[in-house]
């Protein structure tokens, strides 16, 4: 253990030990790397490790979301849901760091505050909050997307004497909603995902909604054992197929190539029954090729959904509530089980604060306009300031001492989502300009992460100490992305995609869209020797 004041040294400092930090650490110990990853939670695991919510589980399938760089671990591990729960994750997590010993390297309960990259050796500087520095040649972070929670001002919070939770900050020891009076801000998918499990225990749950989400049923089912071993047999091939689809995932359930509008109204809401009821979930996007290109085949697919709601809820004025306007999937699409449903429970209701007025609070409650709730408890549901948040509040000092804060004032550049011009030698996994959010994301982490590592390879194997982006190659790869959701409906809303959820963050549509093209642009750019990058 080192004391307050050491100054360690290693090569490598990768910040995060989530499924991003944990594959970077091993690729670069089986590199020849020394390594030292740091974790501010108390436990490996990322967004599963504090994503402790009641009903928090993934939208992407199990046996999808998760590594394919061993394929003992994919034999071996079994899979008991068709979409895993905040536990198993955490525990398939687990089970990964413990196969390859990947706990030693790691240092829990630690914040790293700051990193200054030192020109006169290429190096960095890294604080600790444990006021301890570390001296390396790369710093990897590996913070994640969705790492820093975002609870919005909200007057009279500290005088509330009741519990304030919110979804990404769960206490390990759970709670016990019985009998309690519970407020839920936010209707994302957080919101929808909690929700209804909450609803089954308390006495009471009001939800505090400003917008009403479009969310479709997972159909979320155990899995049959026996489907899972022969599923495991082309385990390989199924990821390779993946590489080929938009998003890194479903090659078992191809998108349709249709356009919405190429079809008559009775055969095109047959695609949406099926997509809705036999598949579920996020492939309810693919029932038709121009869902996200065009506004009238898009408005069939929300009108679709708008429909559901006024079938499934039973009272006029909830249901019209929670009609979503505007395109679906332009904010990133719910996934849920009984989550409209549960506005029919004689405990559960629904507040519309999308007024005049914010959400205020007292020492019992919360205030809305002339109303009040007496509440004992309130979750926030409200989301995370997304891609950018946790690389920036981290005090990053580049070359000539700019800061990183400084550089992306009205946006952040990136290269590939990895590199930055001025900051040589620091690298990100799935930072601005990553399929990332858009994606599969283990399956884009871990390519990421072998990109990284095979560009320092090759940088160690020709003797070079420092790799930068060019400001040419960040510039040119954001406009790349910018175009490519330019003609989308990406822009036709205030999603986080665009950072719109945080007061005063630049609007910027950060995500790269296309999951297969991006490999194609990485590979290209390795093969012909990194241009974009400088090697000194
Ligand atoms: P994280 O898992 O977020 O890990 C980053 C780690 O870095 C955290 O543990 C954090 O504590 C640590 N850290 C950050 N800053 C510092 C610092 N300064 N010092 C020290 N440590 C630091 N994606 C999908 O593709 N499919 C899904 O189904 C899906 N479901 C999700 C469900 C929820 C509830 C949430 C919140 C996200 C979901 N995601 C999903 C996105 C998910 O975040 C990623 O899939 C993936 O887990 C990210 O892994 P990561 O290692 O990149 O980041
Ligand atoms: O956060 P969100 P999230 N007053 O930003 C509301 C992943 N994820 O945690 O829309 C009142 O989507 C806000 O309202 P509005 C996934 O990528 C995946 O739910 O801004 N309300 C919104 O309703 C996801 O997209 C899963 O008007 C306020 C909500 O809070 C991402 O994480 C599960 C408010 C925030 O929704 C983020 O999801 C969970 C205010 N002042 C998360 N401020 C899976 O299912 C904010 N809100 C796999």
């Amino acid at each position: 253990m080192l004391s307050k004041e050491t100054i360690a040294k290693t090569d490598i400092v990768i910040v995060g030990a989530g499924f991003a930090g944990l594959y970077m650490t091993k690729r670069v110990v089986d590199d020849g790397f020394s390594v030292d990853t740091i974790e501010a939670g108390h436990d490996i695991g990322g967004t599963w490790y504090w994503n402790r919510y009641p009903g928090a589980r993934c939208d992407i399938e199990s046996v999808e979301y998760s590594y394919q760089f061993s394929d003992e671990v994919q034999q071996e591990w079994q899979w008991s849901e068709r979409y895993a729960s905040q536990a198993e994750i955490l525990n398939y997590i687990n089970f990964v760091a413990d196969k390859f010993s990947l706990r030693k390297f790691v240092r829990l309960g630690i914040r790293v505050e700051s990193a200054t990259f030192n020109q006169k050796d290429s190096s960095w500087f890294v604080g600790l909050s444990t006021g301890e520095s570390i001296i390396c040649q790369y710093f990897i972070l590996a913070v994640g997307n969705l790492s820093k929670p975002f609870i919005p001002e909200v007057e009279g919070r500290s005088k509330y004497s009741g519990i304030t939770l919110h979804t990404a900050r769960w206490p390990k020891s759970g709670i016990d909603f019985a009998d309690k009076r519970v407020g839920v801000i936010g209707t994302g998918s957080s919101g929808v995902q909690c929700i209804p499990v909450i609803a089954e225990k308390a006495r009471r749950l009001t939800v505090f909604q400003r917008t009403p989400t479009f969310t479709v049923p997972a159909g979320n089912k155990p899995i049959d054992p026996v489907w899972l071993e022969k599923f495991k047999l082309g385990y390989g091939e199924f990821r390779e197929r993946n590489k080929e689809m938009l998003g890194g995932f479903s090659a078992s359930y191809p998108p349709n190539e249709q356009s919405a509008l190429a079809i008559s109204e009775k055969e095109r809401l047959s695609v949406y029954e099926k997509r809705w009821n036999e598949i579920g979930g996020l492939l309810f996007m693919q029932s038709f090729s121009d869902l996200l290109l065009d506004e009238a085949a898009n408005h069939t697919a929300a009108e679709f959904i708008r429909n559901k709601i006024k079938q499934v809820v039973s009272n006029d004025e909830i249901s019209s509530l929670l009609s979503p306007e505007g395109p679906v999937g332009c904010k990133r699409l719910c996934v849920d089980t009984n989550y409209y449903a549960t506005y029919n429970k004689s405990n559960v209701s629904l507040v519309d604060v999308s007024g005049r007025h914010s959400i205020k609070m007292d020492e019992d409650g919360i205030i809305y306009g002339s109303s009040y709730y007496p509440l004992d408890l309130v979750v926030f549901a409200t989301g995370f300031d997304a891609i950018t948040g946790s690389i920036l509040s981290i005090n990053i000092i580049g070359e000539d001492g700019i800061t990183l804060k400084k550089k992306w004032e009205n946006g952040p550049l990136s290269f590939l989502g990895a590199c930055t011009a001025d900051f040589p030698n620091m690298f990100s996994i799935c930072g601005p300009g990553n399929p990332s959010v858009l994606s599969n994301m283990v399956s884009t982490i871990e390519h990421h992460v072998d990109w990284i590592a095979d560009c320092l390879k090759y940088a160690k194997s020709s003797g070079y100490r420092m790799i930068q982006a060019t400001r040419t190659a960040e510039t040119e790869w954001m406009a790349e992305a910018d175009k490519r959701v330019r003609d989308t409906l990406f822009y036709n809303c205030n999603s986080w995609y665009l950072g719109a959820n945080i007061p005063s963050k630049p609007r910027k549509f950060i995500p790269y869209l296309g999951f297969s093209d991006y490999l194609a642009r990485c590979n290209d750019i390795s093969s012909r020797g990194y241009p974009g990058l400088l090697f000194e």
